[in-house]
């Protein structure tokens, strides 16, 4: 369903303060990086951000990618992936399908070559299922590139892999020698 715009702004910001800056809505996340619902109903309003109980239960239900999660009675939320803050949201550790992707903007690609790919300000490197996701978030940041990554060969050598509860594959880092760019746009 096509979410207002207020709710895809309230998301936004739900985003930043759960994954980046709890401070924004006035808040802290504990370790496993949960929330308090009604600290953060409070802590939104503090911030002009005031938004309902009901509103938070349908921003949680109608977000496009499962962002947010609540505790069992709901009186805890946090994200699901995708923090530069340091929490540990018990991602499940999984043998990785033999190949993932990873979008990126073509002028990474230079940097990318010589480092690999790192979790820059996140905490892991984000991984897709399928090429036209991977394409999607590449575009985010610019022209986009597509990158295979053999996952079967690294997790043969051992490096590990996690599976968000919203289906994003992450892990620490990935060598060059483990990528190949199979799709350019220019
Ligand atoms: C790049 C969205 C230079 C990396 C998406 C990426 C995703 C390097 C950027 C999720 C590099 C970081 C994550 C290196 C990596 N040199 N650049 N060595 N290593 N990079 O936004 O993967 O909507 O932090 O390729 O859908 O784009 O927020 O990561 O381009 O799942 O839920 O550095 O964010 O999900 O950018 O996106 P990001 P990402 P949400």
């Amino acid at each position: 369903m096509e979410q207002s715009k207020r709710d895809v702004s309230l998301g936004r910001f739900l985003s930043l303060v759960l994954r980046h800056q709890p401070s924004a809505a006035h808040i802290t996340l504990d370790a496993h990086g949960w929330a308090d619902v009604d600290a953060l109903l409070a802590g939104c309003a503090q911030a002009g951000r005031s938004l309902t109980r009901e509103d938070l239960e349908r921003i949680v239900r109608e977000n496009d990618k499962t962002r947010y999660s609540f505790n069992d009675d709901h009186t805890k939320i946090r994200a699901n992936q995708g923090h530069s803050v340091r929490v540990d949201v018990e991602l499940r550790q999984l043998p990785p399908p033999d190949t993932l992707y990873h979008g990126t903007a073509r002028r990474f690609l230079d940097s990318i070559r010589s480092q690999g790919l790192r979790p820059m300000s996140r905490q892991y490197v984000h991984l897709s299922k399928d090429t036209a996701t991977a394409l999607t978030v590449g575009r985010r940041h610019g022209p986009p590139v597509v990158l295979a990554v053999d996952a079967a060969a690294m997790a043969a050598e051992g490096y590990v892999f996690y599976l968000s509860e919203n289906g994003v594959w992450q892990c620490e880092a990935v060598p060059w020698r483990f990528l190949r760019v199979i799709q350019e746009t220019f």
